[in-house]
This record gives C-alpha cells, sequence and structure tokens, in this order.
C-alpha cells in the first residue's frame, strides 16, 4: 500500500484506533468536540482551523468569529494536539501597510516548508483573496503580497516545492457564497508572483456537485499526492460540506491519477448537524505518520466547533479504489 513520505509524527500525535465493526474510511474522535465556540472569552466560534507539530508539542492558527461574528485568526499552543491555549487577541502581522490592511481573516491553513511556517487564509482585500504571511515562532508574523486577485478562497500550499517552485492549490469564487467552485493550481518561485495556473478538477455528482475545494496541505506518499479536499452540495435547505479524496501527480498535481466518487467523512452527529451553519465538516489540517500511516484530521463543525478524526493512509486509499470516479482523460482536459 502507499507510503507516506514526510517527517515522523510527534510520539504523542492524537489518535484512536477505528471502532469494532465500523465501516467507514474515517472515525471521529469520541470526546469531540476538542474546542468548544467559547473557548476564549470573545469567540461566537472557533472552527476552519489549523494545526502543525511545533518544536516538541503543537501550534496552530485559529478561525475565532467575535461575538459580533467577525471573523479573525489567533495563534494557539498544545502539548498534546487536543487541548488547546488560543491566544486572546488575534494575529498582528508585519509587513507593508498595504499588504497588512485588514477587512476580514478566515480558514487557515500552516505549511512548513524548508524550515519556515506558512499561513495561508482567505483575506478580505476588496473581496476574498489568498493571504500568505511565515512566522518561525507563532509569536511573529511577516506578511506577504496577496497570492491572487479577488475572488479566490482556500489556497493551500504544498510542503515542498514542486520543479523549483512554490505550489499552491486554490478555489477561484465570488463575493458571495459562491455557487461554484473548481480547484486550480498554481506555481510561484518566490511566494509573491504566481502563475503556471492549472485547472485539476471540478465538481461531479451528488455530495461534490456544486462546488469543490482544497482542504488540508496536500499529503505526499510514493503514488502522488493525497490531497483531502471538501465538496458540496445545493440541498433544497442549503449548503452541505462533505470531504472526499484525490491522489495528484507527484511532479505534474494538476494531473488526477484517481478520485474517489464517495465522499469519504460527512455531517452525521449533532455538533455537526447543528450549528451556526448546519451540515457543515470542513477540514483544514492533517497530523501524519509515515511509520504506521495513521492519519489525523482537524476539521469545522458546523461553523461553530473544532473537532479531531482519524484515518490512515491505506483506509483512504483503499475506499477511494474500491468506489472510483473516472477521471477521464488527464493529457488532454
Ligand atoms: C464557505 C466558507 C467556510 C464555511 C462554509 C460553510 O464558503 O465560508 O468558512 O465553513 O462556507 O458555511
Amino acid at each position: 500500500m502507499a507510503k507516506i513520505i514526510g517527517r515522523p509524527a510527534p510520539a504523542n500525535m492524537p489518535w484512536q484506533d477505528k471502532p469494532a465493526g465500523y465501516d467507514k474510511p474515517v472515525w471521529r474522535y469520541t470526546e469531540n468536540p476538542i474546542i468548544p465556540r467559547d473557548a476564549i472569552p470573545t469567540s461566537n466560534s472557533i472552527f476552519n482551523s489549523a494545526v502543525v507539530p511545533f518544536g516538541d508539542a503543537y501550534a496552530g492558527v485559529f478561525r475565532c468569529d467575535n461575538r459580533g461574528v467577525e471573523m479573525d485568526i489567533f495563534a494557539g499552543f498544545s502539548e498534546d494536539g487536543i487541548h488547546w491555549n488560543i491566544n486572546h487577541d488575534p494575529i498582528v502581522f508585519e509587513g507593508e501597510k498595504d499588504v497588512i490592511r485588514k477587512e476580514y481573516r478566515y480558514d487557515p491553513r500552516v505549511c512548513l516548508i524548508d524550515g519556515k511556517y506558512y499561513i495561508t487564509w482567505c483575506n478580505g482585500y476588496h473581496g476574498p483573496t489568498i493571504g500568505i504571511a511565515w512566522t518561525e515562532d507563532f509569536k511573529t508574523f511577516h506578511q506577504l503580497e496577496n497570492a491572487f486577485l479577488p475572488y479566490n478562497r482556500n489556497g493551500v500550499l504544498f510542503p515542498r516545492k514542486i520543479g523549483g517552485n512554490f505550489a499552491m492549490v486554490s478555489r477561484p469564487s465570488d463575493t458571495g457564497h459562491t455557487p461554484f467552485g473548481d480547484i486550480f493550481y498554481s506555481e510561484s518561485p518566490d511566494l509573491c508572483y504566481w502563475g503556471k495556473h492549472r485547472w485539476v478538477f471540478g465538481t461531479a455528482g451528488g455530495w461534490q456537485s456544486k462546488k469543490v475545494g482544497p482542504g488540508p496541505t496536500p499529503i505526499e506518499t510514493d503514488e502522488g499526492w493525497l490531497m483531502i479536499y471538501h465538496g458540496v452540495l445545493n440541498s433544497c435547505n442549503g449548503f452541505v460540506y462533505r470531504f472526499g479524496t484525490a491522489l495528484l501527480d507527484i511532479d505534474r498535481p494538476w494531473i488526477v491519477k484517481e478520485r474517489g466518487n464517495f465522499y469519504v467523512f460527512g455531517p452525521e452527529v449533532e455538533y455537526e448537524l447543528t450549528g451556526d451553519v448546519p451540515n457543515v465538516t470542513f477540514p483544514c489540517a492533517t497530523l501524519t505518520d509515515p511509520d504506521t500511516g495513521r492519519i489525523t484530521i482537524y476539521y469545522g463543525a458546523a461553523d461553530t466547533v473544532t473537532g479531531l478524526a482519524f484515518t490512515t493512509v491505506d483506509e483512504l486509499m483503499s475506499y477511494m479504489r474500491k468506489y472510483p470516479m473516472d477521471v477521464g482523460d488527464q493529457e488532454n482536459k
């Protein structure tokens, strides 16, 4: 089976074995949600957040909407990846005045590349676009130019350069709740100028028929980039957010080698089905263990709280292969 390529996992990576008799590829942490909506004094909701190993513990960037329901991102720290101390004030970025001006910030991702932690998020700049910053200590954050013109959401960096360039997948959008969405790939030599924009894939049937967008940092395996992505159904009662998997070519990630037809995870339990926005499960980060193939997923639930879920590279690959989608002629798409 596929092997995860990457740094060894922290010894205390959060994990629970699959419950006996459970027949789905991703299972929930029994103590979910790990972060309640009011974990800091001003928060209305804490969700769609990203964590990474940091030293011998963990750090993260959290989406906390305040009780004015204004969106911003906050740094946080944890010894075990489960219990978090989130700063009570949002991140203050250093950088050029035009760059650090703030309208709103949400849905952060964190990605370690060559010893620096890069944060990407949906950044308000006359509409949503992709903000980028880096930090080495999760105390001082240096903001770079926005990656793209508005409108775009879900900018997710690859954890290493591809063809000598930084690489990112994203979902071009509109100013509102965007009734469309495909995943595109882009490269940059310097994290300032982005190009080589390639279409990766678009919507398909059922659970992913309205829009699809990148989730956590793609996971490098010896068979390709394993991408966990969100898919959205437009039901008669609003959007439903689930997630599924695709395998991208390692050197040309716009080439889709495989894609699952079935979702791997979706809203099923109370804190996912009810909250500020019902029926949303939205993954923004994973921890991975190359030795065991374990994958721990951090996801936002109902735009209100943060949950943990578990799977393995074998579970995701075999489920994708059991229920595959025909990806067509990728060389002529
Ligand atoms: C998307 C983003 C996410 C949110 C989702 C469901 O467009 O705004 O932050 O989780 O909608 O409301």
